[in-house]
């Protein structure tokens, strides 16, 4: 299944995918090592933000940067190289000027150049036409039906494992790269890619950069290359005599940034809880699954109320903001991703799929439309999924429950994402 995405009213595109799996460990944090979190999920509530926070960093030649992601169910890279630079010297002053608006509000023109420089980006499952970045192994599965219709694309390996290309074109054949020890980034590299962070915990997933003693002073551009441009960040080389930020100045940058972004959540996980939301001049008032805000590249991933009483047979229905699934009886170990023995990355397509008997999904003819979805009943036994679900505007799923019983359930897509149903006779 391929989506575009558009988060909280930018004009991106998220893959909404979730990846566990699990690696060894890196090597041990480096002691007074810069940190750039990468992702963030908030203590009081469940969130994921496609971003680098700082996006801007200063180091040394020979320093170590920390990249720390916090586990929210989205995989992201750290990817800098030659062949990537120039779309991301075109594409991040673009989105820093308009990409806090609406696609209908950037000028036509601006939207092309950002979409021309995007196209020439390795990104997982990218929108654009042909090579380079989509993966052509994905086209030529499904032409031969060796892959179900709504199967999950081929997850393109030189972008999911470490890649290391000196020299020359990005491979495009879905493959594994042929060299995956990355050493110490000299900035002249042609494509220098962490590969997916792997999971190790909910906060401490990391991948460590090292900064070569031989790169030449100056500006290095990275990305994340399963979201695309919009998640960018800057690395500045500055020379060893020259002072730069203290680590710890640097989390206190972190700290206000979150902050920052955190807050128009904090305001509408309150107005939800309250039972009312209002967006895009809209009131909307029920059982939320999934919140988002129209100032944020991010999403916040809960059910609210955490927990919905109704009666047997009687309708239950949420308003989906965000890529979600309503998923009851998950089994225990459910990946979306795996990691295969030979370091493969590979999908779970069930994780998108409806189960149990819920309806298949029908996407609607304009997406800027609410998806409304009647997911008819569940009997209370057995895996049972709604698929995972999404619409520009929202998703309007109903459900109904025969047996009485207390049902907890889980959006497959983000591991933290959690509800329960109480269901009276
Ligand atoms: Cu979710």
């Amino acid at each position: 299944m391929r989506q575009r995405i558009r988060s909280a009213g930018r004009w991106t595109w998220i893959g909404g995918l979730m990846i566990a799996l699990v690696v060894a460990g890196c090597a041990s944090p480096a002691g007074d090592a810069i940190t750039v979190r990468v992702d963030y999920s908030h203590d009081e509530f469940n969130t994921q933000f496609i971003q680098y926070f700082p996006d801007q960093i200063q180091v040394h030649p020979g320093d170590t940067v920390r990249f720390v992601q916090d586990w929210t169910g989205e995989a992201h890279t750290v990817t800098f190289g030659t062949a990537v630079r120039e779309a991301l010297e075109t594409n991040r002053p673009l989105i820093e000027q308009y990409g806090h608006l609406p696609e209908d509000q950037v000028p036509p023109e601006i939207f092309e150049q950002f979409l021309e420089a995007e196209c020439t980006l390795p990104v997982l499952f990218s929108e654009c036409e042909g090579p380079p970045s989509e993966s052509e192994a994905a086209g030529e599965a499904e032409a031969a039906g060796t892959e179900p219709e709504e199967a999950f694309p081929p997850i393109d390996q030189s972008i999911a494992q470490p890649c290391l290309i000196e020299e020359g074109a990005i491979p495009t054949d879905g493959g594994p790269c042929p060299n995956q020890e990355l050493g110490a980034f000299d900035g002249t590299e042609a494509f220098y890619n962490s590969g997916f962070i792997g999971f190790e915990t909910d906060r401490e997933n990391v991948f460590n950069l090292e900064v070569s003693e031989s790169i030449v002073p100056g500006v290095y551009p990275f990305f994340c290359a399963v979201h695309g441009s919009f998640q960018n960040g800057v690395m500045e080389v500055v020379p060893a005599d020259q002072p730069i930020a203290s680590p710890n100045e640097v989390n206190e940058q972190t700290r206000e940034e979150l902050n920052e972004v955190v807050e128009p959540f904090r305001q509408v996980f309150a107005q939800a809880q309250g039972g009312e939301i209002v967006m895009g001049g809209e009131a909307f008032s029920g059982n939320f699954s999934g919140l988002v805000d129209e100032q944020v590249q991010g999403l916040l991933n809960e059910f609210v109320p955490e927990t919905i009483t109704t009666e047997v047979n009687e309708p239950v229905t949420w308003l989906m903001f965000g890529p979600h699934s309503i998923s009851f009886d998950v089994p225990e170990y459910f990946p979306i991703y795996d990691v295969q023995e030979d370091g493969s990355v590979t999908a779970n397509d069930e994780i998108f799929a409806p189960a149990g008997g819920a309806p298949e999904i029908e996407e609607p003819e304009d997406p800027t439309q609410p998806l409304v979805i009647d997911g008819g009943s569940w009997d209370g036994s057995g895996f049972w999924s709604s698929g995972v679900l999404f619409s520009d505007a929202y998703v309007q799923y109903t459900l109904r429950f025969s047996t009485p019983g207390t049902y907890r359930y889980a959006c497959l897509i983000h591991p933290p994402m959690v509800g329960t149903i109480e269901v009276s006779g």
